[in-house]
């Protein structure tokens, strides 16, 4: 990601704070187990405004009516971290590397926050975050107040992450094209899966054909935990066990996507073990490839997210009663939430540095957001009969279908960026029997 983009967000994120002090932390390093720790994952408010990608940073944004200011806070270069664990970018390094207007070491931060601070009215956090550089940062200001000569000081502490998570919702030529090379070695290892897929293997074991992919293309991380859910098991819808065998006749259900320089990708396919979709199967299969077609064809800008979701429902449930599972009018059986049985997750969410994208879903007066171009979300419907379920017709139980794709809102209506992975029955067959 070019400098630029970072400098752009950082001017846009100023441009939406009243005067006053935004500090932004890194994500803390984590412990696995005793002394070992998951690799490292960044704060993605943090790395939106900077992309500096190491733990112990701290973003400091500086606005007055006179000037603005970036101060980057990184932990100083350590010869033995350096021979450890590698080398940090260090102060010189970051001076270097990143356009801020001023680097210092994290160490000194302890004994610059006050200074900082001193005669600003605002101080913007993250306030469901409980950084310990925050808590500094609260109690130099409270420091402040009591203090003698002080002419302004702290009156609200304000929460930084809404506005910065509304700036994360429309992303930028380049955030796209990074998601767009998620994607792409995304749709590689679905093809893979369905490719490699046989009965009787586990279902890791089409986990490892499609982490495979991902690494070997050097995306080294998943973007979440990858859902790999044979037969019945695509009815528990954050089944992340994926140890089971895969049996003849079912359906193999695999939500798994990877990260591209932290920005995410997140597909569902679901296809057949052995590479024919039985009646049933193929029966509910292209009900929901219907409601996620058309849910997909009716984004355009203005289009609100609230209609989108009702709009889904009404689809899903005709899609119920065609199929016999439900009886009665539409409108009677929503009212109900008979549909919510079978379907009962929302159409999708937002995407980018995070899966589920946390960007406001409402406005300030809690309206549904209208679509504009440059949002990105997933569109997700699906349908779930579990095995044991009497109300469901015995041909459709123990099926459970979801279809995901990534789409792109843009001045003239979509781009189903995920377009390229195979998801009618006939191209899925296809691809199977590869
Ligand atoms: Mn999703």
């Amino acid at each position: 990601m070019n400098e630029t983009h970072f400098l752009n967000c950082r001017h846009n994120l100023l441009q939406l704070m009243e005067e006053g002090v935004a500090i932004i932390t890194s994500a803390p390093a984590k412990i696995r187990s005793n002394d070992t720790e998951y690799s490292y994952r960044q704060n993605s408010d943090f790395y939106y405004l900077c992309g500096f990608n190491e733990d112990n940073s701290i973003l400091v944004l500086i606005k007055t009516h006179e000037f603005t200011k970036t101060i980057l806070f990184v932990e100083a270069y350590n010869e033995d971290h350096a021979l450890w664990n590698g080398a940090r970018l260090g102060v010189e390094g970051s001076r270097e590397r990143f356009s801020v207007d001023e680097v210092y070491a994290s160490a000194e931060y302890s004994g610059m926050i006050k200074e900082l601070l001193r005669e600003h009215v605002n101080l913007y956090i993250d306030l469901y975050c409980d950084s310990p550089r925050i808590i500094e940062a609260e109690s130099a200001a409270q420091a402040l107040h009591s203090m003698r000569g002080i002419k302004r000081y702290v009156r609200s502490i304000r929460d930084i992450s809404y506005l910065i998570r509304s700036l994360r919702l429309i992303k930028s030529d380049e955030e796209i094209a990074i998601i767009r090379q998620a994607i792409a070695i995304t749709a590689e290892a679905h093809h893979e899966a369905m490719r490699v897929c046989q009965s009787h293997m586990r279902e890791y074991q089409l986990q490892a054909a499609m982490s495979y992919i991902f690494l070997n293309s050097g995306a080294v991380s998943e973007a979440y935990g990858a859902i790999v859910a044979g037969g019945n098991n695509a009815n528990t819808l954050h089944y992340i066990d994926n140890r089971d065998e895969l049996h003849e006749g079912d359906l193999v259900l695999i939500d798994a996507a990877c990260e591209w320089e932290l920005y995410a990708s997140d597909i569902t396919r679901t296809f057949p073990i052995n590479g024919k979709f039985s009646d049933a199967q193929k029966e509910v299969y292209e009900k929901v490839l219907e409601v996620q077609l058309r849910v997909i064809d009716a984004i355009k800008p203005n289009v609100k997210r609230d209609w989108l979701q009702n709009y889904s429902e009404e689809l899903l449930c005709d899609a119920l009663i065609e199929l016999g599972i439900l009886v009665g009018e539409r409108k009677a059986l929503i009212e109900a939430k008979e549909h919510k049985k079978y379907a009962p997750h929302g159409i999708g969410h937002w995407m980018g540095l995070d899966v589920h994208d946390p960007c406001p879903y409402v406005d300030e007066s809690g309206e549904s957001l209208a679509f504009e171009a440059g949002m990105v979300m997933t569109i997700e419907p699906g349908l779930y009969f579990r095995a044991d379920d009497e109300s469901v017709p015995e041909r459709y139980r123990g099926i459970g279908i979801r279809i995901e794709d990534n789409i792109l809102v843009t001045e003239e209506g979509y781009e189903n960026l995920s377009e390229m992975i195979v998801k009618t029955v006939n191209e899925i067959e296809t691809m199977c029997q590869n």
